[in-house]
């Protein structure tokens, strides 16, 4: 038997995003984004049909879901405020239910000894300012910059815990290379140029932060796939492993910590004459306004091997994964309803890389988790979801981040993805992450799991044995 002890004040919890749980009631003064959008365009690309529309009802229920939150041992939690619900058209407005909603929202989270952790974008582009190119848009920077100072200026006496995007390579992978984000375009061009205004956006935003004189913290939460080569003594599996490592994790990571682009990154875009394009002064605002704390997102690792089937290369429309392979590794312990391995020790290289070579910055795990599909089958007779495979998952990654912790690692806290469970993207309610199960046929009715009731004796003795 091992004793697994976190270090004081750890944070526990959990995560959520506005878009995935609040829905949307009558008279709401919501602005559409691109989820609403899609959603009337293409019903058919989302799981069972199933919009944006209502998700878990968070925006009615919020009240019941902290006395949950609090039932399964939260000291913390993260959400996001929902750009297109606090000024429907991007810009402009400010609609008013919305403060009053998030200002009661923070406000029972503290009251509840709950610290709130408030993300500013995720994924959720209003509408009005997708017309206009949403992040190709150079504009788009500013109207995101006035956004987080609205924010800054209507909640940050009491949120401390700021972040400027949740997993902002998402959108560029999802809505410009591989399709799965409005406007599911492929577009290396428009990809690199969405992420570059990403960055900049999110620098301007911690600039603002930092001369609003708040007092609290601002970070970015980057979803770290980490890069491991088919074989570590092939240089050719190692090289096409680093250049992933570079497209996917450093391409946001070295700008939030160092202030800079990784010079790998940028040779093999310059190579395919596809840099953005780039305003003076811009990489002075980036290399002074870094972040103060970071967010790691992590599910799964990334397997890659030097390029073997060139097939699907076409120069004209170049891809990342023209510079490498993807590597199925035998034996690999897979989630099959996601379709994403399960590699628990990626946690811990990730907090040593931070560790090693981002100046051990304070982090915390801020996503990690697993999604199942069909979890009714695991209901016993009290109506609990029995998802004991959810337990093993957490204890299994907290052993690594509890070891990355022993040997330096500077990080602070867990939150699991997620509190209730919650729409996700195109794939709807299919997989569920909860610690909470919503009945989406039962007017979204909330039923703490097992893991949930052990969440709670692992944060109320801040660790556990096994
Ligand atoms: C992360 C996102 C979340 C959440 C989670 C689960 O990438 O930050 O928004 O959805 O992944 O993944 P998915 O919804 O794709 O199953």
């Amino acid at each position: 038997m091992q004793v697994y002890q976190f270090p004081e004040k750890f944070f526990w919890g959990s995560a959520a995003s506005g878009p995935q749980t609040e829905g949307r009631i009558d008279g709401d003064g919501k602005g559409e984004n691109i989820w609403d959008y899609w959603y009337q365009q293409n019903p058919e690309k989302f799981f069972n049909q199933v919009g944006p529309g209502k998700t878990s009802q968070v925006y009615t229920k919020f009240l019941e879901d902290i006395q949950l939150m609090k039932q399964i041992g939260h000291n913390s939690f993260r959400t996001s405020i929902q750009w297109s619900r606090l000024i429907p058209e991007g810009t402009g407005a400010i609609n008013e239910q919305a403060v009053q909603f998030y200002n009661e929202y923070i406000d029972a989270l503290i009251e509840s000894g709950i610290e709130p952790f408030i993300n500013l974008y995720h994924f959720d582009m209003p509408l009005k300012l997708q017309e206009q190119g949403g992040w190709l848009n150079r504009q788009t920077v500013d109207a995101y910059v006035e956004y987080a100072k609205t924010c800054f200026a209507l909640f940050g006496d009491r949120v401390k815990y700021w972040f400027t995007h949740n997993e902002p390579i998402v959108p560029v992978e999802g809505g410009y290379l591989y399709q799965f984000h409005y406007p599911a375009e492929v577009n290396m061009h428009h990809a690199v140029q969405v992420a570059y205004h990403e960055a900049l956006a999110s620098a301007k935003a911690i600039e603002a932060y930092h001369q609003m004189n708040l007092g609290g913290q601002i970070g970015i939460i980057l979803n770290l796939t980490p890069s491991y080569p088919r074989d570590v003594d092939n240089p050719e599996d190692v090289k096409a492993s680093q250049l992933a490592d570079a497209f996917f994790n450093r391409s946001f990571l070295d700008p939030a910590i160092k202030g800079e682009y990784p010079e790998d990154l940028v040779d093999t875009l310059r190579s395919l004459d596809m840099l953005p394009t780039i305003q003076e002064g811009d990489l002075a605002i980036i290399k002074a306004n870094t972040i103060d704390l970071l967010g790691i997102n992590y599910y799964q690792p990334r397997r890659v091997k030097a390029k073997e089937d060139f097939s699907k290369v076409d120069p004209k429309s170049p891809m990342p994964d023209d510079f490498f392979d993807y590597y199925e590794m035998p034996n690999r312990k897979m989630n099959p309803y996601r379709g994403w391995e399960i590699y628990e020790k990626g946690i811990y290289d990730i907090l040593i890389n931070v560790r090693d070579n981002y100046g051990n910055i304070p982090c915390f795990i801020s996503e990690n988790g697993m999604g199942v599909e069909g979890e009714e089958r695991f209901i016993n007779q009290n109506g609990q979801i029995e998802d004991d495979y959810r337990i093993e998952f957490i204890r299994e990654h907290l052993k690594y981040v509890h070891q990355a912790i022993q040997e330096g690692a500077n990080c602070l806290g867990y939150h699991m993805w997620t509190c209730m469970d919650n729409w996700s993207w195109t794939n709807a309610y299919k997989n569920r992450y909860g610690f909470i199960s919503v009945d989406i046929n039962q007017d979204g009715k909330r039923t703490i799991k097992k893991s949930g009731h052990w969440f709670k004796q692992v944060a109320e003795k801040n660790g556990f044995e096994d």
